[in-house]
């Protein structure tokens, strides 16, 4: 990487979902060492804390389909004050979640500093639902939908009225469970996508390779690393509040993270989904942690 200043910004939100626990992934990460490895490559890491997300005694506004709307709102726009901030100050902002709805956060606040932004969405879902098409209401299926300008006002406004990132600039990986609304819209703004079906017949190192092509052609100002821990197989990341069987291995994650680095063409990232409540004596965090190594340089030899 070649910016090699981090901050660090937790940003512990359950809200866009509803499995409790999530909003410990941070802490979770923080425990399985992410300073430090990162700090041994060389990096300077400024671990900027957690935004403030109220607690509150239980879920609110279950019962439409847009769930703790007023509460993702809130988190969101903190979070892309403050990565909007760490950039301002030529930090690279890593975000530890969280579910995965903290992205239209995080997106928010890189849209102030990029205007041809690429976006890599790791994922078993494509997150492209809109409360009209979700069948579940939980925003956390929605955060790319809204980046590109589609959904609810009041998520979509969310630090300025324009959409924060071009469909074509998006390259979803590791997808295996797609509602029918979301396939629709992908066929509609053509947006890429590999799923599970090209990553088994093309192998990870030509997606990487054609990835990589793909953003240089489309001139890119910067590519945001969306990576949710649900893209690999719950094999080796079960931590997770919707594991989808069938998913992308720890070396092909590696791999694909070893490629990017190699490249130097990431420019922010986040983690996200990591809840320790559900999982085997934080063996997720340990994972996302470990990718995050290879994707800041760390080599074996
Ligand atoms: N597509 C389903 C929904 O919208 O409810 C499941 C979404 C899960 C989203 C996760 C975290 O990436
Ligand atoms: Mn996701
Ligand atoms: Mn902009
Ligand atoms: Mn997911």
């Amino acid at each position: 990487m070649k910016n090699k200043k981090i901050s660090i910004i937790g940003a512990p939100s359950d809200y866009g979902q509803l499995r409790r626990g999530v909003d410990m992934g941070p802490s979770a990460i923080r425990y399985a060492d992410v300073s430090e490895r990162l700090e041994a490559l060389g990096y300077t890491i400024k671990d900027e804390g957690d935004i403030i997300v109220k607690r509150a005694m239980s879920n609110t506004q279950l019962d439409t389909n847009l769930k703790n709307l007023k509460e993702v709102v809130e988190v969101c726009t903190q979070l892309s004050n403050k990565v909007s901030e760490v950039i301002a100050q030529g930090s690279f902002p890593l975000v530890l979640g969280g579910d995965h709805s903290i992205a239209i956060g995080t997106l928010a606040g890189l849209a102030e500093h990029y205007d041809n932004l690429g976006v890599i969405w790791y994922d078993a879902h494509a997150d492209l639902n809109t409360p009209a098409t979700s069948p579940s209401g939980n925003i956390h299926g929605m955060p790319l939908a809204v980046s590109i300008g589609l959904g609810d006002e009041r998520l979509v406004s969310i630090g300025g009225t324009e959409p924060k990132i071009k469909p074509e600039n998006i390259i979803i990986i590791g997808a295996r469970s797609v509602d029918p609304g979301e396939r629709d819209l992908i066929r509609e703004k053509g947006i890429k996508v590999y799923t599970m079906h090209e990553i088994d017949r093309m192998g990870m190192t030509r997606i990487m390779e054609e990835s990589i092509a793909y953003f240089k052609e489309r001139n890119v100002d910067g590519v945001h690393l969306s990576l949710d821990l649900d893209g690999l197989d719950p094999l080796y990341t079960p931590g997770v509040g919707t594991p989808v069987p069938g998913g992308i291995t720890y070396r092909e994650s590696h791999l694909a993270m070893e490629m990017l680095e190699e490249e130097g063409m990431i420019t922010s990232a986040e983690f996200v989904e990591v809840n320790p409540i559900l999982d085997e004596r934080n063996k997720t965090a340990d994972v996302a942690v470990a990718l995050m190594g290879s994707l800041f340089g760390e080599k074996l030899v």
